[in-house]
């Protein structure tokens, strides 16, 4: 039976398989949760994202995570923010769909998720956190994944997830 767990910290000092980058479409690093995991995996991130052509709202698209404690970063694009009528909750999805996708190829049996999109481009948290959790259950069968883990920064964030989770 699959794990799914919440964190309250830095989601780059994870030992995991994989931790989720919310990054944006080039794919060249950013603020946020993006700037941390670009400073504390070194430069040759930067050059492996380069190679990758940026990614679409909604996608995901694989690194090593060179030196990371993470085998893997999937670097996902959560949608901006724009009142909730332009697709926003199925963009977000993907990512959450497109991520658990990548981690059954390259076969992770454990993958962090930060609250994408909840930051700089200003998801609703709770929403965001509903759309998060039942997307990673609805893939979690046919993953392989073993362990997920919500990697919250805050303490807000903290408590959406546990709510989520301790009423399931
Ligand atoms: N570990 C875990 N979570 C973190 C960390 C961290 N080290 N740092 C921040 N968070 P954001 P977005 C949380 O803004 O909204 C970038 O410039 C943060 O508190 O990082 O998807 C990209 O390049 C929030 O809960 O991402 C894009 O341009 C969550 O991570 C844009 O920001 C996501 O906040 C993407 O914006």
């Amino acid at each position: 039976m699959a794990e799914l767990l919440i964190h309250r910290g830095d989601i780059t000092k994870l030992h995991v398989d994989a931790i989720v980058n919310a990054a944006n479409q080039s794919l060249l690093g950013g603020g946020g949760v993006d700037g941390a995991i670009h400073r504390a995996a070194g430069k040759e991130l930067l050059a492996a994202c380069e190679l990758l052509g940026g990614c679409a709202t909604g996608d995901a698209k694989a690194t090593p995570g060179f030196k990371l404690p993470a085998k893997w970063v999937f670097h996902a694009v959560g949608p901006r923010w724009k009142g909730g009528t332009k697709g926003e909750d199925d963009l977000l999805a993907g990512c959450y769909r497109r991520s658990m996708q990548l981690a059954r190829k390259h076969a992770c049996k454990s993958i962090a998720f930060p609250a994408i999109a909840t930051g700089i481009y200003h998801f609703p948290p709770d929403r965001a956190a509903h759309i998060a959790v039942t997307t990673v259950r609805e893939h979690l069968p046919d993953s392989g994944v073993e362990q997920v883990i919500f990697c919250c920064w805050n303490e807000e964030t903290e408590q959406i997830y546990r709510a989520l989770l301790d009423h399931a």
